[in-house]
């Protein structure tokens, strides 16, 4: 079915952290075939894997040694043909990850390239020749002294990483790295998988004369190192020669500086991507203080708007590079984490655009927030903390960062059950489980009524059952009210009303002049309901009315 991807609810599975069936502490394929029908429970029409493919796991599967086979950690090919196979026997989709703005340094074309400078392969990446003098100054994502180029004596030059050193940046200026890039998409796509996420792939074009950049380009770094000079017309060549000839949905990771890029990347005309997603929600301030409701209503109201007429959006709030959302924008202690994990699940499934659930937030799973450097794994924090330490600069202040945003918090083992490591594993987990899970599971949530599960099932079944849910106009009711985000969905005669108290304390809301519920709610994360021309709403209560 055309535009099945508009439709779609995707849940986003991080492979290494789901469930392990060989008991090696990680997470792989033969654990996801085991839990095919927890995911059929959750009515979730697309997976999103995270990277499956052979990686030496220096960014955690995102330094790529070889696009044609799986991680042996995680199991083999036939594992993933399986998979495959019980996903399109449940009726949902796969959307693999597509790595190629980088790949590992330990990836044969790499080896190749930095063997020699008349390597055939040598341009598949971007070398400066040392004897031009140091390089034009690149800021690294992950790099211990933030620079993106990297001495390599064998050839007397440097090669750009944007991210960590392990991850050489591909020269897509370079058709034949073009070329094997469609080669391999195609590898996938005749295996049957029903999409692909572009990983980084805003950043993929370079100026490859590397002119100066103006003093603090870092802290605006998507408007400098993405859109670059050729970005549009290498999608366009992969839309030609790959994507157009399979009904598949793809979604690019980061989307420009705003709606106006964005739409270059999903505007159908262009036919180069189906949708995209900016991280201007997710990276609201993320200081002590947190966010402000205000701008969260802002970002999401400019965003939908700017999409109204044509183009496709995804909807997140938390992802493998996030800390869990409860924490972040709910209240993640006891007495909140429940309604208010509740609440943001209503937020993704009631927005306009493909949400995307990231596993474990359908439970309510909340940041582990470590305290020991010793126990986080991510290159990020590592290589963060180390930078720190060399300059020494304030290590507590930098854990204490880390603690509340560290990509970490997100990628803790998946919660089961109540039994030992929550049912992940049955030896040392890679990275810790979350204590709370004797608390926190798919098994005691799946018997709970009332459980964060079973809302969100809830959920899921009152969007696939509405149209005006998927597709229907968004306004946003109340813009100046700082504690409520209310806003109407409607298609024809179709009227839904969603209040979300994002506050601790009860609150009033006086509907607008007008409005008339017609019904009991459609979704309330609390047991009861008062229809009153002013609304009493509980602390991060949640409430999708239908109006007359
Ligand atoms: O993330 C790309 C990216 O832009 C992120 O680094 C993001 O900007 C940052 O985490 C702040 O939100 C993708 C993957 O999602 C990430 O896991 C990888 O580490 C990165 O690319 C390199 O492959």
């Amino acid at each position: 079915k055309p535009g099945w991807w508009k439709e779609t609810v995707v849940y986003q599975i991080y492979p290494r952290s789901f469930q392990d069936s060989n008991g090696d502490g990680e997470g792989d394929l033969k654990g996801i075939i085991s839990r095919l029908d927890y995911l059929k429970s959750l009515g979730v029409g697309t997976v999103w894997l995270n990277p499956i493919y052979a990686s030496p796991n220096d960014d955690s599967g995102y330094d790529i040694s070889d696009y044609r086979r799986i991680q042996p950690a995680f199991g083999t090919m036939q594992d993933f043909d399986d998979l495959l196979k019980g996903l399109h026997q449940r009726g949902i989709k796969l959307v693999m990850d597509l790595v190629v703005n980088h790949s590992s340094d330990e990836h044969e074309w790499f080896k190749q390239a930095r063997s020699s400078r008349t390597n055939p392969y040598r341009n598949y990446y971007h070398w400066w020749p040392a004897e031009k003098g140091k390089p034009t100054p690149r800021w690294s994502f992950f790099d211990v002294n933030s620079d993106a180029w990297r001495y390599d004596s064998l050839t007397n030059s440097y090669y750009l990483h944007y991210f960590s050193r392990k991850q050489p940046d591909l020269n897509w200026e370079n058709p034949k790295l073009r070329q094997e890039v469609y080669a391999l998409m195609r590898f996938w796509l005749d295996k049957g998988i029903d999409g692909f996420r572009l990983d980084a792939f805003q950043f993929a074009s370079k100026d490859t004369r590397f002119p100066p950049l103006p003093a603090g380009y870092e802290k605006n770094i998507i408007k400098y190192y993405g859109g670059g000079p050729h970005l549009h017309d290498y999608l366009q060549e992969m839309n030609r020669e790959v994507l157009s000839k399979y009904d598949v949905m793809t979604v690019a990771e980061g989307a420009g500086t705003g709606p106006t890029d964005a739409m270059l990347f999903v505007d159908p005309s262009r036919k180069e991507l189906n949708m995209a997603y900016h991280f201007e929600g997710v990276d609201l301030s993320t200081g002590p203080e947190g966010y402000k409701l205000t701008d969260f209503k802002r970002v999401y109201t400019r965003w939908d708007s700017a999409f109204a007429q044509k183009g496709w959006l995804s909807i997140f709030l938390a992802n493998h590079d996030q800390p869990r959302m409860v924490s972040k924008f709910g209240d993640d202690r006891p007495a909140f984490r429940a309604a208010s994990a509740k609440l943001l699940n209503t937020f993704l499934l009631t927005m306009r655009g493909t949400p995307y659930c990231y596993n474990g937030d359908e439970l309510g799973m909340s940041n582990i927030g470590f305290t020991d450097i010793a126990d986080y794994r991510d290159v990020a924090t590592r290589n963060g903390y180390q930078q720190v330490k060399n300059q020494g600069g304030d290590l507590a202040a930098f854990l204490a960062t880390a603690r509340r945003t560290a990509r970490d918090n997100g990628r803790t083992p998946f919660q089961w059950d109540a039994t030992a490591n929550a049912g992940f594993t049955t030896s040392t987990p890679w990275l810790k489980v979350n204590p709370n899970y004797r608390e926190i599971n798919a098994a005691a949530e799946d018997k709970d009524p009332n459980s964060v599960l079973n809302y969100f099932r809830k959920a899921m079944a009152l969007r696939k059952a509405h149209q005006v849910l998927l597709t229907g106009n968004y306004q946003l009711l109340d813009e100046p009210n700082p504690h409520i985000y209310a806003y109407t969905r409607s298609l024809g005669q179709e009227q839904v009303l969603v209040v979300l108290n994002f506050t601790s304390v009860k609150r009033r809301w006086p509907l607008p002049i007008g409005t008339e519920i017609s019904g009991q709610p459609w979704l309330n994360n609390y047991p009861t309901f008062a229809a009153a021309t002013t609304l009493a709403l509980e602390p991060w209560q949640a409430l999708v009315l239908p109006l007359r």
